[in-house]
């Protein structure tokens, strides 16, 4: 059954059960049973989906142990299939209350509100189904490694997105009956890019075909999980706010990997183009001779990882955001932290919309633009890394700038979907957009340049010649720190 058990004080896992958890498993035998019965199918999932031939690798892997912010986590060598991909929420927070929409004030719901089922199950099977899609995407690249420092964190990163798939599941099963275990089957049947049974939002079936794409994907379209796992938190559903408060925890780890991985490639491009006297940053053919990435490619990529990341925020204007919203399921970023009534019914918020082949402001009901406004939240999340990474280039005497493209550019969903701009927001038509798009997005010849980069540098303390060492090892650890053991 489901009723709320007595053990929400519980915040050490347990790690003598099949299932690591710290949600007292043990004292609910039909949902034990229920995920004891799911688990080999994640593990053949994992070997069938997740990194190609790595079974016997062991990897230098941070384990959560507990949920406490000071010490939560233990690092050691596991070989993947072996990790303990663990079930664990934040502490409760004794009576909390529903923080926004129509429910607000009302004690936080323990047990999915009946009206609110379908709205809510939507909700989580989105947000899982991203989770093991990223680790499909990823599933090629540990061959190509330019590191074993990298392609730890790369391993760190799937692993967590894997148990940010148990923890979507655990509420699926724990609270949806048998629809849940339906649709936890589900996340382990569709795969990213499968033509008959793709991954649900977009950007989950795009490639990541190189380690640039990787470290773009894990800065830009990571922290779209952290703008809407911070989102879901707010929820007036208790066990989903615990579950995605917990897991943002972990996407800090996966960020940091891609703003310094980026930060990384940038470092090597600008002391490479400075030891060769290039200053000229456009001089492409001279820098790509030097075996590193030249900035305009880099920012090719940039434009590409925003405006496809964008896309996942869903149209800006939108009635199911509203509904999540009123319901008090799925709030704003920070919700708490907002200074208005939390409820929206007489606000309004500016949107950028398209009118007569223009673009025009317009002052919408707060309540439909929920989802303008996260994206708006995201785009300023997204330049503190940007801005960090032109400072590189500018401390090497380098005249560029990366940049966000405009909110409109390159768009497949929203309110921009049905027209052609330009990165610098001027709308054009589909044959001008057409005729330019190599200027602004990676040609075949720029990804077929940055895949004969992609050699494998598995020596230990040594790193591909397109990359620049990290500043500091993973907890601590040395230069000479074998981080994978390929066995
Ligand atoms: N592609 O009113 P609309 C992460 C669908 S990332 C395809 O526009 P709504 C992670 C939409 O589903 C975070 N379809 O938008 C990162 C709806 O279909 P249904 C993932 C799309 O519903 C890296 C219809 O269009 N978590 O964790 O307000 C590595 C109309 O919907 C897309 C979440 O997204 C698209 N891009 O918002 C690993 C949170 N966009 O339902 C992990 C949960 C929209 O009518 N999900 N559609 O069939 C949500 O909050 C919402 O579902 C969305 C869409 C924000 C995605
Ligand atoms: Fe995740
Ligand atoms: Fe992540």
């Amino acid at each position: 059954m489901t009723e709320q058990t007595s053990n929400d004080a519980i915040v050490e896992v347990n790690y003598d059960e099949l299932i690591p958890n710290n949600v007292d498993l043990a004292s609910d035998a039909r949902l034990k049973k229920a995920l004891e019965s799911w688990q080999p199918k994640y593990l053949d999932w994992w070997n069938e989906a997740g990194p190609d031939h790595t079974q016997n690798y062991e990897v230098y892997l941070r384990t959560a142990v507990g949920v406490d912010p000071k010490g939560w986590a233990k690092f050691g060598h596991v070989k993947m299939p072996e990790y303990r991909w663990g079930i664990l929420l934040a502490p409760k927070e004794e009576g909390r209350t529903i923080p926004f929409g129509k429910h607000k004030g009302e004690p936080a719901w323990q047990e999915v509100p009946g009206e609110y089922r379908a709205l809510l199950r939507r909700l989580i099977v989105v947000q899982g189904d991203t989770e093991p899609a990223s680790v499909e995407q990823q599933r090629y690249l540990s061959k190509t490694a330019p590191s074993l420092y990298d392609m730890r964190n790369l391993f760190q990163v799937n692993v967590e997105e894997g148990r940010h798939l148990w923890a979507m599941v655990y509420l699926l099963v724990k609270y949806f009956g048998r629809d849940g275990r339906e649709e936890a089957e589900g996340l382990l049947e569709r795969r990213s890019a499968d033509e008959d049974k793709p991954r649900i939002l977009g950007a989950f079936n795009e490639e990541t075909p190189d380690w640039l794409s990787f470290f773009m994907f894990t800065y830009f379209t990571d922290r779209d999980g952290k703008m809407q796992l911070e989102s879901l938190a707010q929820s007036g559903f208790d066990p989903l706010s615990r579950s995605c408060r917990f897991m943002l925890t972990e996407e800090a780890h996966h960020m940091f990997v891609g703003e310094t991985g980026v930060g990384r490639v940038i470092q090597r491009t600008c002391d490479a183009m400075n030891e060769a006297n290039i200053t000229d940053p456009y001089e492409i053919e001279a820098v790509r001779a030097l075996g590193v990435i030249d900035l305009p490619t880099l920012q090719k990529k940039v434009n590409f990882h925003t405006s496809v990341t964008r896309d996942l925020f869903g149209a800006e204007v939108s009635t199911n955001a509203a509904n999540s919203f009123n319901a008090g399921i799925k709030g704003r970023f920070a919700e708490t932290k907002i200074d208005d009534d939390h409820q929206l019914l007489n606000d309004t918020y500016t949107v950028t919309r398209v009118a007569d082949g223009k673009f025009v402001e317009e002052d919408v009901p707060a309540l439909s633009a929920i989802n303008a406004r996260l994206l708006d939240d995201y785009i300023k999340d997204c330049q503190g890394g940007i801005n960090r990474w032109n400072k590189t280039i500018s401390k090497a005497g380098i005249d560029f700038e990366i940049t966000q493209p405009h909110k409109a550019f390159n768009r497949k969903i929203g309110e921009f979907e049905s027209v052609y701009v330009t990165i610098d927001g001027e709308i054009v038509s589909e044959d001008e957009w057409n005729s330019k798009k190599e200027e602004w997005l990676c040609s075949d010849a720029d990804g077929d340049y940055i895949q004969s980069l992609m050699e494998p540098c598995t020596e230990v303390g040594k790193y591909a010649g397109w990359i620049a060492e990290p500043r500091i090892g993973i907890n601590n650890q040395t230069g000479e720190f074998e981080y994978v053991k390929i066995n």
